[in-house]
C-alpha cells in the first residue's frame, strides 16, 4: 500500500478520527465504522492530514490551480492543503462557501479567491453517496469556475442505491468528467485491517458491510 495511504490510516485512528461501531449515515445506512474529519483539531494533526492529501495528488498527477472548500467540513481541509502546498513551493489561492448567503458586508455565498476561469479541485472529507460533493460542483459552476478534479480523505466504495454497478464517487467522477482522488478507500482500510491483528473483528463487520453496499470489484 502506498506510504500515504497507510500514514493516513494510522492517522486517523490515533486521532479517533476513524472509529469503530455502529454509525447511521446521513443515507440512512447503518455502518460499522465512521470517518469524523473534525477529529484532526490540532495544527499538527491537520498538517499531517494536508500531507497525505498533498502526496495522493502528486500520486494522481492532477492539474488545477484553485482550492475549493465546501462548507463546512472541506474549508479546514483546503486551507490546510493551501498551507501544504505553500510550504511545497506552490502558492496556490484559496476560496471556499458559506451555506447561508450575507446580504450585507461583502455579501454573497462565496469566500476567498474568485473561482472564474480558474481550474478548481473540491477538496472534502469523505464520499459515501455522493449529496454533499454534487451540491460543491455546483457551486463551483454558479461561480464561474471549472471543477478539475476532486480530493477526498476517504472513498467509503458504496454504490448510491440498489442495483447499481458504480460506486458513488465513480457515478459523480462519469457525471461531472472530473477525476475522484482519495487518499485511502474502503478497500486500503479492509488491507490496513488484514495486516493489524487488533482489528480482526472490525475487518469482518466491514466486510459484511462491504458486502451489502460497497461497490462490485
Ligand atoms: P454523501 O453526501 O452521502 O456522499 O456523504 C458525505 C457526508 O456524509 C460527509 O460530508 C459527512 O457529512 C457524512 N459522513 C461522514 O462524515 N463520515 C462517514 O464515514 C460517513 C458519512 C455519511 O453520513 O455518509
Amino acid at each position: 500500500m502506498a506510504d500515504h495511504r497507510t500514514r493516513f490510516l494510522q492517522l486517523a485512528l490515533r486521532a479517533q478520527a476513524l472509529r469503530f461501531g455502529e454509525f447511521t449515515l446521513k443515507s440512512g445506512r447503518v455502518s460499522p465504522y465512521f470517518f469524523n474529519a473534525g477529529r484532526f483539531d490540532s495544527g499538527a494533526s491537520l498538517a499531517a492530514l494536508a500531507g497525505c492529501y498533498a502526496d495522493a495528488l502528486d500520486e494522481a498527477g492532477l492539474a488545477f490551480d484553485l482550492l475549493f472548500g465546501p462548507a463546512y467540513k472541506g474549508i479546514p481541509l483546503a486551507a490546510a492543503l493551501a498551507c501544504e502546498y505553500a510550504r511545497r513551493g506552490r502558492d496556490l489561492p484559496l476560496a471556499f462557501n458559506r451555506k447561508e448567503a450575507k446580504a450585507h458586508g461583502e455579501g454573497g455565498s462565496l469566500i476567498g479567491a474568485p473561482l472564474a476561469g480558474r481550474r478548481v479541485l473540491v477538496v472534502d472529507d469523505v464520499i459515501t453517496a455522493g449529496t454533499a460533493i454534487r451540491e460543491a460542483l455546483a457551486i463551483i459552476e454558479g461561480g464561474g469556475g471549472t471543477p478539475a478534479g476532486i480530493v477526498i480523505a476517504l472513498d467509503r466504495q458504496e454504490i448510491a442505491g440498489e442495483g447499481q454497478s458504480l460506486s458513488a464517487a465513480q457515478a459523480v467522477a462519469a457525471g461531472a468528467g472530473v477525476p475522484v482522488v482519495a487518499v485511502a478507500t474502503l478497500a486500503d482500510l479492509l488491507a490496513f485491517a488484514d495486516a493489524s491483528a487488533s482489528l480482526s473483528d472490525e475487518r469482518s463487520r466491514l466486510q459484511a458491510y462491504r458486502a451489502q453496499y460497497g461497490v462490485r470489484a
